[in-house]
């Protein structure tokens, strides 16, 4: 999408500290980071987010949580402690950039309930 922010990041359009690439998506460091460990994990397909991906998505919502979530995880080397996978969605949710994001954060304790 022409004037979608992750997009143009997935293009290289504007610049972002990328730390994973494949076929299917990118990863970057978050520009406002909540931990001493805070990426993103983007698909490279525009989906506004989980209320609008449609079964052809399956594929890639899964790689990301099979495949990408640990292999950053451990590359990062957060998967030992833990860590925390978020998904915001809609303006409740607290998204605020409108193509799907998964946000890896590790690096410190977490708390619950979130804010
Ligand atoms: P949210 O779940 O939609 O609120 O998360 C958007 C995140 O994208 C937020 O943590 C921002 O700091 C981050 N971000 C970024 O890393 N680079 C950008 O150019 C923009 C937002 I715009």
């Amino acid at each position: 999408m022409s004037d979608c922010i992750f997009c143009k990041i997935v293009s290289r359009d504007i610049p972002a500290d990328i730390i994973y690439e494949d076929d299917m998506v990118v990863s970057f460091k978050d520009l406002e980071p909540q931990a001493p460990v805070h990426i993103l994990i983007v698909p490279k397909k525009h989906i506004k987010n989980l209320n609008t991906a449609i079964p052809e998505d399956k594929d890639i919502v899964s790689h990301i949580m099979v495949d990408v979530v640990p292999e950053l995880a451990k590359k990062l080397k957060i998967a030992d402690d833990g860590f925390r996978l978020v998904v915001n969605t809609g303006v409740k949710g607290g998204q605020t950039v409108d193509h799907l994001h998964f946000h890896l954060i590790g690096g410190r304790s977490m708390q619950w309930p979130p804010g």
